[in-house]
């Protein structure tokens, strides 16, 4: 029994149902295109958001009711754990993700940390084997506590990047047991606040090196997951080094990573880079290094991160019709990084954020089977684009000429292409009209 025991196990009820603690739209074993909608999503409920934190802001204490929070002891861990496992096997998503300062007790060393980590691992083992959940991720909490205040892995103290690689192998060791799928590297504080007191150059160097360390480490365990990078622009620093999908596969680059390491995509984390959610789950597809997603919103009007659950399948659509034309997410899945507001004291305003946040993706993901089912879409992106497919355009496309040759012959057959219509009212229609709920 714990506070989240009042409510029965949520079934799929369907679209007429007027029972809050039911699924409207997702339905596990509906087959779309081919596949079981709980397999396209490999829905993920996190630990940080909804049971290690009170609901405090910045200018106020917690208002939520966790009864395990405050003493940090071993005894409360266990509660936190049995309750935290009551409402994932409740809600139904096969998946959950933490940090692991999100789980253990605290600790005042590493030995101590090692041994709690160690010690709250068996018990969360245990309730996996008992409700039959799944392990999406793992990843070290390396912000919170003071020692980090200048950064993990980028910080100028040599000390504190051996206290962050002594905590990070606990906890990729301790995901790599439980069976995670993945391991995550939020960056954290790994940025800057201002540059006169920064040197760049030596901490890009320093978290590239932290990286190949993580790498080799996983490899030397025999860890068989992906590990992720999160990319976000800022907060709490002024710049985070892993600003964007983008900044993140140069940096791989760099590294000689871009094969090892991939990208867990935050849609607010996107929305307060200036960018779309789907031009980031494009980006990484393009690059070839998409992992994973935190899924959740920003509020249009605040320019910081409010971690909301989504409620708007017609903004996540787009994304979701890229991720259903390249098969799914492989070992990622959807974690929903969102929080309660902080007037949201009732236990059950957690279950209503989780079910309406399940049912918009899977709205989004019949809108997005719709789309692709109705083939205009891709017919529309497939001719504007069909010069590139007929003999000229792969010549050019597969190098056979220079500048100089592909100039004498523009002049020679006095070529003159006309602008043609791009279709974007059209294309926004073709994606409007599947969102019919
Ligand atoms: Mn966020």
């Amino acid at each position: 029994m714990s506070i989240f025991s009042d409510v029965s196990p949520v079934k799929f009820e369907g679209p007429e149902s007027t029972n809050d603690f039911a699924y409207k739209v997702y339905d596990k074993n509906r087959t779309v295109l081919g596949k079981r909608m709980e397999d396209w999503l490999r829905l993920t409920v996190c630990y940080w958001h909804s049971f290690a934190s009170g609901g405090a802001d910045m200018f106020g204490g917690g208002t939520w009711p966790r009864p395990w929070l405050g003493s940090g002891t071993q005894e409360m861990a266990d509660a936190k754990t049995d309750a935290a496992f009551d409402f994932f096997s409740r809600l139904g998503a096969p998946y959950f993700a933490f940090h692991d300062a999100d789980v253990m007790a605290d600790a005042n060393t590493l030995e101590e940390h090692d041994a709690a980590l160690k010690k709250i691992e068996e018990r969360i083992a245990k309730r996996m084997s008992e409700t039959k959940m799944k392990l999406l991720w793992g990843t070290a909490n390396l912000f919170s506590h003071p020692r980090y205040a200048a950064g993990a892995a980028t910080n100028p103290n040599p000390e504190v990047f051996a206290f962050a690689a002594a905590q990070v192998r606990c906890i990729l060791e301790a995901t790599h047991r439980l069976g995670g799928e993945n391991y995550v590297l939020w960056g954290g504080r790994e940025g800057y606040d201002t540059l006169l007191n920064t040197d760049m150059k030596a901490e890009l160097e320093h978290f590239g090196r932290f990286l190949k360390m993580v790498v080799e480490h996983k490899h030397k365990i025999g860890f068989k997951g992906t590990i992720l990078i999160e990319p976000k622009p800022f907060e709490p620093t002024k710049h985070q080094y892993d600003r964007d999908v983008a900044a993140v596969y140069a940096f791989l680059l760099k590294n000689g990573l871009e094969k090892e390491v991939k990208v867990n995509i935050e849609v607010n984390h996107a929305t307060l880079a200036g960018l779309d959610f789907e031009h980031e789950v494009t980006a990484a597809y393009a690059y070839g290094i998409m992992g994973s997603l935190d899924i959740n919103r920003g509020d249009p009007r605040s320019g910081w991160d409010t971690d909301q659950f989504p409620n708007n399948a017609q903004d996540i659509a787009p994304a979701m019709l890229e991720i259903l034309n390249h098969g799914g997410l492989g070992t990622g899945g959807f974690n929903f990084d969102a929080k309660l507001r902080r007037q949201s004291v009732d236990p059950k305003d957690l279950y209503i954020a989780h079910i309406t946040g399940i049912d918009t993706l899977a709205r989004a993901l019949l809108a997005a089977e719709g789309i692709i089912k109705e083939k205009r879409l891709a017919a529309l992106k497939e001719e504007r684009y069909a010069g590139w497919s007929a003999p000229f355009g792969k010549e050019i496309a597969e190098g056979k000429y220079t500048l100089q040759a592909l100039a004498d012959l523009a002049v020679k057959k006095n070529i003159n292409p006309k602008p043609v219509s791009g279709k974007q009212e059209l294309a926004e229609s073709l994606v409007a009209k599947h969102c019919k709920f």
